[in-house]
């Protein structure tokens, strides 16, 4: 009968160690994300499953008792701002602010579980339109965010506690995080974007175990909605929309990229370095009818690099430098002066609106901007 009794909680202390290792968030693992859309309980990933779908194959409220689903709780999150997905996963619902705190509530009751509070550095550039940020990803028992200061951190998701954070871009010159990364493995993919400021976005790739940056590529454009990964015909591909920021003409820019193993697209603007910077920068012009070509900021610029002009108007580009130069539209060459010797000048009618960035061919780290407008 002894023997029972000792064998009985011996039991139940097993039963609540195995309870206290299986806490929420600690058994995600990438087959079980693969595998989400067979999990109805749960939403384990910013779309739900790597389908995107967003669809829930719950079926006790439905069309026709819908209309008796009243609010069982609300939890405040102290800010203004959310663009959030929350994820649950057996029974924890993760959430963030606007400030970057990161919560872990109870799904159910929506009682605080643990809060993480990120702190956003006090000198943090304004925003017209405020901060916001659209939630974590959870696996391998850890949840990882990326931050309006764009860091990127791991907790732990059974306490909050800080596993490790990285820096991945300087929120000084506007890279921010604003989408949580998708799961691949043991690597987190996530944009980081400028928004309004002069930075271009990149996509990257972290090791969720150690917030090692594994992979990095300059999309140009911000880079702040999540990536997607797929296949076809046994090629595998990941893509990530990228675009916005009409503050710096680029209203016309927006693109999709897609990677793979086979990929041969170089950085959006050459050469290499320095590597976080992929187009031109600096202020756009608007009335002028000239572009100066070498001599003025050094050989091998365009003065102003960035200019506005009304569909019909003409530029003409002008070589005051030293070496043969000239002005060609990139990626589909709809408009080109040619190369022009020392002296030599070429007018150039803007018929089409449209953005156009054009590089000097003998040269082609030089490089600016025409925005077109209608
Ligand atoms: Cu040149």
């Amino acid at each position: 009968m002894r023997h029972r009794t000792i064998y009985l909680a011996l039991c139940i202390a097993a039963l609540l160690l195995l309870k206290a290792w299986s806490a929420p968030g600690q058994d995600v693992t990438f087959d079980r994300l693969l595998q989400a859309e067979k999990d109805p309980n749960n939403w384990l990933t910013y779309f739900r499953d790597y389908r995107g779908w967003r669809f829930s194959p719950l079926t006790q409220i439905n069309t026709t008792n819908v209309k008796r689903v009243v609010p069982k709780w609300t939890f405040d999150l102290e800010g203004a701002g959310l663009q959030l997905t929350p994820l649950v996963i057996d029974g924890v619902m993760y959430v963030t602010n606007s400030n970057h705190h990161i919560f872990a509530l109870d799904a159910a009751t929506g009682k605080l579980l643990w809060r993480y509070r990120h702190k956003l550095p006090d000198d943090m550039p304004s925003r017209i339109w405020g901060r916001w940020n659209r939630g974590v990803a959870v696996v391998d028992g850890k949840v990882i965010a990326g931050t309006m200061d764009a860091q990127i951190l791991a907790l732990e998701a059974k306490t909050g506690k800080l596993l490790w954070q990285v820096k991945a871009g300087d929120y000084k010159t506007g890279e921010e995080i604003t989408s949580p990364p998708i799961i691949a493995k043991q690597k987190a993919l996530i944009g980081v974007a400028p928004l309004e400021f002069t930075r271009r976005g990149f996509i990257a790739a972290y090791s969720t175990e150690t917030g090692e940056e594994l992979w990095r590529f300059q999309t140009g454009f911000g880079a702040d909605a999540p990536p997607v990964i797929y296949e076809v015909d046994g090629e595998q591909f990941v893509a990530i929309a990228t675009g916005g920021n009409q503050l710096q003409g680029s209203a016309y820019g927006d693109a999709v990229w897609a990677f793979s193993l086979k990929g041969q697209l170089g950085p959006l603007w050459p050469p290499p370095p320095p590597p976080t910077v992929a187009g031109p920068i600096g202020p756009i012009a608007s009335g002028v009818s000239t572009v100066r070509m070498g001599g003025i900021n050094g050989e091998y610029s365009f003065v102003p690099s960035r200019v506005r002009v009304k569909k019909g108007d003409s530029l003409t580009f002008i070589n005051v430098g030293d070496l043969p130069h000239g002005a060609t539209a990139w990626q589909k060459g709809e408009w080109d002066t040619g190369v022009l010797p020392k002296g030599d000048q070429k007018s150039i009618t803007f018929n089409q609106p449209g953005n156009y960035y054009y590089i000097c061919l003998p040269h082609p780290w030089m490089y600016g901007q025409v925005i077109v407008e209608e």
